[in-house]
């Protein structure tokens, strides 16, 4: 899941003449390749487009990608994001930043700290419902209001705001888009940064109002 770009815009049908060129542009295709391929993926989906969620949206968490591992929100927008932990045998988090606390990567250690230097949901009027198997709810400095009784959240402290579903578990999180536009990035950092490490990560890019 974690080359999701269509492999057509590097490759090229050699022509007669292009093999003739084809030392220079083996050369020029290898240098594009090395330092264009993200421009490649933006530009795919500026031409494509990335729809704009809206309404409901389908959170996977698998072993160790989530589906979708990219979303286009805008500020303003009102989403309920349904969160599934597919996994019949792993704990998965949910949790959105920016600025990963690189330290952390160094090894393997103490992880009961805030994984990204900013959290997304500072500040952010979230309602959680629908708790199905949380292991824990770390709620940092979202403004939270849970539906139904609080035990079955499970509301923990320590690091950023995270979902931390049991296998199988659920949780649908309600909330209005912040103004906060731009590219954030999602992930889980289960086991020590491992799950992330594997690819068990995404981005959201949110347009302005
Ligand atoms: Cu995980």
């Amino acid at each position: 899941m974690d080359n999701q770009e269509p492999s057509g815009m590097v490759e090229q049908r050699w022509s007669r003449r292009q093999l003739i060129w084809g030392g220079v542009g083996l050369g020029a295709t290898a240098l594009l390749s090395l330092f264009a391929k993200p421009d490649i993926v933006g530009l795919t989906r500026r031409l494509v487009g990335s729809p704009v969620s809206s309404g409901k949206i389908h959170l996977y968490q698998l072993d160790y990608y989530f589906i979708p591992n990219y979303m286009t929100w805008r500020v303003g927008d009102r989403l309920q994001v349904v969160l599934q932990n597919q996994s019949h045998t792993h704990w998965h988090e949910w949790t959105i930043g920016r600025k990963l606390n690189l330290a952390y990567f160094q090894g393997f250690g103490y992880m009961n700290a805030d994984a990204w230097a900013i959290d997304f949901w500072d500040g952010v009027d979230v309602t959680l419902s629908n708790p199905y198997q949380i292991d824990n709810f770390v709620p940092h400095k979202a403004h939270v209001t849970y539906t139904g009784p609080k035990g079955p959240y499970k509301i923990a402290t320590g690091g950023d705001f995270s979902p931390t579903l049991k296998p199988g578990g659920s949780l649908t999180l309600t909330f209005t888009v912040p103004n906060k536009p731009g590219i954030w990035q999602f992930g889980c950092f289960v086991q020590e940064f491992i799950h992330y490490r594997d690819g068990m990560k995404g981005v959201i890019n949110i347009l302005p109002a």
